[in-house]
């Protein structure tokens, strides 16, 4: 099949689960081509099955706001011809879903009826989707769409809740590669974080407000009152500058290191204990699950989707927005002893490996067939 994706290139979630599908897909033998404005950050390498197409838009003095939905809509229009699609799959709703449409009705008037398929991350729906300057052209598109899909029942919810769509929503998790994101045995790099054998406890994200990284802070502070730990911040965004130069007048350097956005994020995953992810929204938390895959149990909070990939008391604990106390509490409960570690370790493994990329992969490819037996019906 010769399917085109349209996505963010960034380091952000939708558009890792994106490059990593069809990266996925190349390996089964199908034909992809990424539409976007940067290379994709996970698409680094040559493969003969894998393309690339950016999205340029051009500068003029009158443009307050350049036109990237319109340069957009016109790439897609260009693949789809040039490389023959045979079904468009758009990750993140804003813009990306209302350029598609508006691509597919060009399409249309020139014989060509390309399949629309739009994946539901998140903050497209719960975020920037809930502004009202939006709502009506998210509505439409995805109205429009042929298929849509969301990462979580969660954001399915949410989506009916928040907009009047008559398309069926199928739930598709969001799933991990289970060969890279795996248990490395990495002791001397562990001895070199926690020269002590002090707990590692870790915090992946892109440090904007809605991640609460101060609750991590605080939450590790709790910890370390009681468990000698170290806390490794990774990643980088808005909040980072801030958070950091607190925890410099505090005095808190010694056991905490910001070490900025890391490409091997699994390697610092292998010499962690605990995940820990206090977001005030999580349509699903993929990097939560990319923890547990290297067997690292995750606190996290009860909103969005979080739930349904952090079981509560079986991988790790869910709590409500902004509860430090019992975050630390339970902490601690898995931190105490090495019996109890280990038995969240395994069982965090043993649930992320039902959300392994061979055996969720597929479930995208069987929709997009049953969409395009529906759209050629
Ligand atoms: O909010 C982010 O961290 C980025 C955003 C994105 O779309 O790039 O993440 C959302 O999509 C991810 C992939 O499906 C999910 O794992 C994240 O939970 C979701 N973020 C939020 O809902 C806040």
């Amino acid at each position: 099949m010769k399917i085109g994706i349209v996505c963010y290139p960034t380091y952000g979630g939708s558009g890792v689960v994106a490059t990593e599908l069809g990266k996925f897909f190349g390996t089964q033998g199908h034909e992809v081509h990424f539409i976007s404005y940067d290379q994709p950050a996970r698409l680094d390498f040559f493969n003969e099955r894998l393309y690339y197409h950016e999205v340029s838009v051009s500068d003029y003095p009158l443009f307050r706001y350049p036109p990237y939905e319109i340069a957009l809509s016109s790439k897609i229009v260009d693949t789809v011809i040039n490389a023959g699609l045979d079904v468009l799959h758009v990750h993140y709703a804003i813009p990306h879903a209302a350029a598609a449409v508006m691509a597919k009705y060009i399409l249309k008037e020139r014989g060509i009826n390309i399949p629309i398929i739009t994946t539901l991350h998140g903050t497209d729906i719960t975020l920037v989707g809930r502004d009202a300057t939006y709502g009506p052209v998210i509505t439409y598109s995805l109205n429009q769409s042929d298929g849509i899909t969301a990462v979580s029942q969660s954001l399915k919810n949410d989506t009916l809740e928040l907009f009047p769509i008559h398309n069926e929503i199928e739930v598709i998790p969001n799933f991990v590669d289970m060969t890279r994101f795996s248990k490395k045995p990495r002791e001397h790099f562990k001895r070199a974080i926690a020269p002590n054998g002090e707990r590692v406890i870790v915090h992946t994200s892109n440090f904007r407000k809605v991640k609460r990284v101060d609750d991590v802070i605080e939450v590790f502070r709790l910890i370390n009152k009681q468990i000698p730990s170290r806390l490794l911040m990774i990643g980088d965004g808005p909040e980072r500058i801030r958070v950091e130069r607190e925890c410099r007048e505090c005095d808190m350097c010694d056991q905490i290191s910001f070490l900025g956005k890391q490409d091997a994020v699994e390697e610092l995953l292998s010499v962690s204990d605990l995940f820990i992810m206090p977001s005030e929204t999580e349509s699903f938390g993929l990097a939560a699950l990319e923890a547990m895959a290297c067997q690292v149990p995750v606190i996290s909070t009860n909103t969005g989707g979080l739930p349904e990939v952090n079981i509560h008391g079986k991988t790790g604990f869910t709590c409500a927005v902004g509860d430090i106390q019992s975050m630390a509490k339970y902490g601690i409960e898995i931190l105490e002893s090495d019996e109890q570690l280990n038995q969240f370790k395994q069982a965090a493994l043993e649930h992320a490996m039902t959300f392994d990329i061979n055996t969720v992969g597929p479930l995208y490819m069987t929709y997009y067939e049953q969409i395009l037996q529906s759209v050629n019906a």
